[in-house]
């Protein structure tokens, strides 16, 4: 009986394996469904990390090619500066500022289109072209594009070392009361975004509606609220006063060539004056030139010339080696052959019709005015206008921005750096460097769109 019990249960056992075949196969094939599932998910997850990382690292790779092309356009404009200084007979078949391909992309130069025209310029801008901030008087601030009372009155008070307030402007008592308290500077600007800093300073007066500081009027900045900067959308571009300011100005004291200039503000320097006449124009011309002057001070060679009573022609000569000054750093002058037409109309005295009339014998005479010096204004202003002027003109330019962009030639990434170069002493020195990573693409966004199709430019 046990035996045969036994056997039954064992059968019952057996059996019952054997009557439940089917859904121990399910299961198994759902389990592997499912883990068939993960897998694929790994799969797809992982290959979209990889294609992830994969782009990260050719942007990445982009960049940096982006950044060695910006950084060898800063040591070509270094080089072209020095060289456009020294009249270089190098000539080239196309701007050697515009979509220039050096090592693995290109990179522009760009300048601000201040003509309005639409159409962009590539170049360097000469800073001697522009209202220095440390060193114009009010009456020249004031008549800055863009420019209002408050903040020319303060940027006065900003630079002058003393607390007494100009009227309109603002000291220490206003500064430290602000919500984040600071002092006022009392010293020069080291920036023009200093500007920022100081009573009545904005973005808005700064830029402008050209945020993206390319002279252009792009889509966002004539369109109002609709997208930031906030423009009053009357298809005209507001450029603020950016463009036509800086604190990087000055030149030194000293012929292009040739020796020590002569400081005719001293009457102790007669007798070289006598010699250098002598030497330019013979014995007899320069006693009769230097006879009836007694040296005085004079704001400016203008002055000068006037009171001496030369000819146009003979002071030209030898107005590069006079000077009315002892100082042997002269900050701040303003570039009478670069100067764009808002600059020109800051100085003392001069009414919208001197500014054009100078601006036309310029450009009529492009070609030899460098010979002229600054004299050439007195063709075109009343004695008294010109000896206004006089003291705040240089022809020199010792100093040069440029607005560079850079771009890898697959189009994936680009850079943009504002740099100021100094040539004053002749040999060139980058003095500052701002990356402008927010700015955008600021040049026609086909560039990039070509290049991203794999073609070149
Ligand atoms: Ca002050
Ligand atoms: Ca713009
Ligand atoms: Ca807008
Ligand atoms: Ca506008």
């Amino acid at each position: 009986m046990k035996t045969r019990e036994i056997l039954i249960r064992v059968n019952n056992h057996t059996r019952h394996p054997v009557l439940s075949p089917l859904p121990r196969r399910g299961t198994v094939l759902i389990v592997v469904i499912w883990i068939v599932l993960v897998l694929a998910s790994l799969v797809i997850v992982l290959s979209y990390f990889v294609r992830t990382e994969a782009l990260a690292s050719a942007n990445y790779t982009s960049l940096a090619k982006a950044e060695a092309v910006a950084a060898g356009a800063i040591e070509y404009v270094l080089a072209m500066a020095a060289d456009d200084e020294t009249d270089s007979a190098v000539s080239y078949e196309s701007n050697p500022y515009e979509a220039m391909q050096v090592g693995d992309g290109y990179f522009w130069v760009l300048q601000p289109s201040l003509s309005g025209d639409g159409t962009y310029e590539f170049g360097l801008t000469d800073e001697a072209g522009k209202i220095n901030l440390n060193e114009a008087s009010l009456e020249m601030l004031l008549k800055l594009p863009s420019m209002t009372s408050e903040l020319a009155n303060s940027i006065i008070d900003w630079r002058d070392q003393n607390e007494e307030v100009t009227v309109g402007g603002a000291e220490n008592e206003y500064y430290l009361l602000a919500a984040e308290p600071y002092q006022c500077k009392n010293a020069p600007l080291e920036t023009v975004e200093e500007t920022l800093l100081i009573k009545g300073g904005s973005i808005d007066l700064l830029y402008g509606e050209d945020t993206n500081r390319n002279g252009m009027l792009d889509w966002n900045e004539n369109d109002g609220e609709t997208t930031a900067p906030d423009d009053n959308s009357n298809g005209k571009l507001d450029t603020g006063f950016f463009h036509y300011v800086t604190i990087h100005s000055y030149e030194t004291n000293q012929p292009k060539n040739g020796p020590e200039r002569i400081n005719v503000s001293r009457n102790t320097n007669r007798g070289k004056l006598l010699e250098l006449l002598t030497e330019e124009f013979g014995e007899e011309k320069a006693l009769k030139i230097i006879a009836p002057l007694q040296l005085r001070p004079f704001s400016s060679l203008i002055e000068f010339y006037y009171f001496s009573g030369m000819d146009y022609d003979d002071f030209v000569k030898i107005a590069d080696r006079l000077t009315t000054t002892d100082d042997e750093i002269l900050s701040g002058r303003i570039n009478v052959n670069a100067a764009p037409s808002e600059v020109l109309a800051c100085l003392p005295q001069l009414e919208q019709k001197d500014v054009d009339d100078l601006i036309q014998w310029r450009s009529k005479h492009e070609s030899d005015i460098d010979e002229l010096g600054i004299l050439w204004i007195s063709k075109v202003l009343d004695r008294e206008k010109a000896t206004a002027v006089g003291p705040f003109l240089t022809a020199a330019s010792g100093q040069y921005s440029a607005d560079i962009i850079a771009v890898s030639a697959d189009g994936r990434a680009y850079c943009r750096y504002y740099v100021v170069i100094d040539i004053a002493d002749g040999s060139p020195k980058l003095v500052y460097k701002q990356s402008l990573p927010n700015s955008g693409w600021p040049l026609d966004a086909e560039i990039l769109t070509t290049l991203r199709d794999g073609q070149e430019l």
